[in-house]
């Protein structure tokens, strides 16, 4: 086990709906260390860079509408396997997939609208912090 960081985003949703509190509790009480945390309105082109995975995929133009349509908090998170915990904090990409107890399986109902962002991987964590 390896000390990590990793990127967590509050999505537009997320934040307008008042979720940004309680996202941060479920990492801080799981025992993560927050290292950055800003509130920022994503320009379209670091959007694009962002998900350039899912570039040409028919959802991609509403994915960079979406993320891009309010202020969004950009956070680093540091701790023993950070990386897949929050992914396991967060749950499935499909809410309706997203186990109880989970943020998404809690907290959201559209996979278009889940509220929150984790990097899939350690180099990626890097990578989406060093953007920000
Ligand atoms: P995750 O956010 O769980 O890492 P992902 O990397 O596969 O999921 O996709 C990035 C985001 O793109 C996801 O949070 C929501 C959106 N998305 C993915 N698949 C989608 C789909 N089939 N329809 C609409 N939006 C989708
Ligand atoms: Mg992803």
């Amino acid at each position: 086990e390896e000390v990590e960081e990793t990127y967590i985003m509050v999505k537009p949703d997320g934040v307008q709906r008042g979720l940004v509190g309680e996202i941060i509790s479920r990492f801080e009480k799981k025992g993560f260390k927050l290292t950055g945390l800003k509130l920022f309105q994503c320009p379209k082109d670091l959007a694009e860079e962002h998900y350039k995975d899912h570039k040409g995929k028919p959802f991609f133009p509403k994915l960079i509408g979406y993320i891009t349509s309010g202020p969004v908090v950009c956070m680093a998170w540091e701790g023993i396997g950070v990386v897949a915990s929050a992914r396991k904090l967060i749950g499935a990409t499909n809410p309706l997939n997203a186990e109880p107890g989970t943020l998404r399986g809690d907290l959201a109902v559209q996979t278009g609208r889940n509220i929150v962002h984790g990097s899939d991987s350690p180099e990626n964590g890097k990578r989406e912090i060093g953007k920000i």
